[in-house]
């Protein structure tokens, strides 16, 4: 395995000092390293990873440096905008280093929603004429391949990229986690809602524990869980997923379970929601400040008015609850309201050790919610 400060300092030795971009559990105890040995301005995680790119543009034409941008291979959708209209060498010619977290490598086991993102990675780094190269648990010449990759980067004016294998880096633990004092578990929370719902509910869940979570109790209750859509992939969507479904679906309430690191990856969708002025759309943000289902690295959302924000945007009500009596009481105030209704609840970091995954397949998920959808609204 490759120790993290082994590949901090290859990095540095080719003048590689500035970090950005959002968490991926192949890649956290890199992360933590850097988080414990770089100062904040020079380690900034991003809302998204699109948002990565442009911050380490804005370093590299300030200080001709380039910078390292991590994420997983998920959020190389994100980037794809700003890596071939922004760093391109036939664009501005802008080099950076992008460190991929390869979830869903063929060949190794892996969610549904990583499998064909794994397999087509390294052919759309192809397909944008980014060089890239492999970095695995074996590797032994760490400080070459990085000598290599930014020479390239810096010859080329353009991205180069790393991808990194499971299970490549030896274990690190973040010395600068900064407490959480909330008070409640996400599991509580999500629990509280659901016994608040009633059957004809429809609910649409964030990536990560979230949708784990949930179907856990659901299956735990003898729920309907064809009235659940787990949002296990495309981070940070579910909202607008939401409200096209609330926009279809007028007569019915669909509540969106939301994390604060899912709703600052795509915040504009807030202002979209507010304008739509959708009465049955209820949207909670579980807020723990921080990407807890990918090793807790921090966001800023506890730093910021998230429910400032959505009332801005338009929610007509906006509440806080910290303890299940406040969500409890929140939830009742708000089903008396029109929406789009916005509830913040903060939560505390970490999930229980043996937390199941769903064992429906995504397009199950798909065809029993739709199925679901359908014949309930035949009865209206
Ligand atoms: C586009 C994209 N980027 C990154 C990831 C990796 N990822 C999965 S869940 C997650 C954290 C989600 O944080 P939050 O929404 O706050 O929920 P929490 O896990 O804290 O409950 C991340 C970064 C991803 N799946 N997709």
């Amino acid at each position: 395995m490759i120790k993290p400060e082994v590949l901090f300092k290859a990095l540095s030795d080719q003048g590689i000092n500035f970090f950005t971009g959002v968490p991926d559990s192949l890649l956290k105890n890199f992360c933590a390293f850097v988080t414990d040995n770089v100062i904040d301005s020079q380690h900034i995680i991003t809302a998204n990873e699109g948002n990565a790119v442009a911050l380490s543009a804005g370093h590299y034409l300030g200080t001709g440096k380039m910078g390292l941008v991590y994420l997983q291979n998920s959020g190389l959708g994100n980037t794809i905008n700003p890596l071939l209209s922004l760093n391109d060498p036939e664009v501005y010619g802008l080099p950076v280093l992008l460190m991929i977290g390869w979830r869903g490598e063929p060949g190794i086991k892996d969610e549904p929603q990583h499998i064909k993102q794994g397999r087509i990675s390294t052919t759309l780094l192809d397909a944008m004429e980014i060089p890239w190269h492999i970095i695995d648990s074996t590797s032994k010449d760490i400080e070459d391949i990085i000598s290599l990759a930014s020479s390239q980067a810096l010859n080329r004016e353009g991205p180069v990229a790393l991808m990194i294998r499971k299970g490549t880096f030896s274990p690190y633990s973040l010395k600068t986690n900064p407490e959480i004092n909330n008070q409640i578990s996400r599991e509580q929370a999500i629990q509280q809602l659901i016994k608040q719902l009633n059957s004809n509910d429809r609910v649409v869940v964030t990536t990560g524990m979230p949708a784990r979570e949930l179907y856990e109790f659901r299956e735990l209750r003898g729920d309907n869980l064809a009235n659940d859509f787990l949002t296990v992939g495309s981070m940070g969507h579910a909202a607008s997923i939401s409200l096209g479904l609330a926009i279809s679906e007028a007569n019915r309430r669909v509540i969106c379970i939301d994390g604060d690191g899912s709703v600052l990856m795509h915040m504009g969708s807030l202002a979209i929601i507010g304008q739509s002025r959708q009465e049955n759309l209820i949207h909670v943000v579980l807020n723990n400040g921080s990407h807890d289902s990918v090793g807790g690295q921090p966001t800023c959302a506890l730093d910021i008015d998230l429910l400032g924000i959505a009332k801005c945007c338009g929610y007509r009500k906006v509440i806080l609850a910290k303890n299940l009596r406040e969500i409890e009481g929140a939830f009742n105030e708000l089903s008396d309201e029109k929406g789009p209704l916005f509830l913040e609840i903060r939560i505390k970091k970490g999930s229980r050790e043996n937390l199941g995954r769903p064992r429906t397949t995504p397009t199950e998920n798909r065809i029993a919610f739709m199925e679901n959808f359908n014949t309930n609204k035949s009865k209206i």
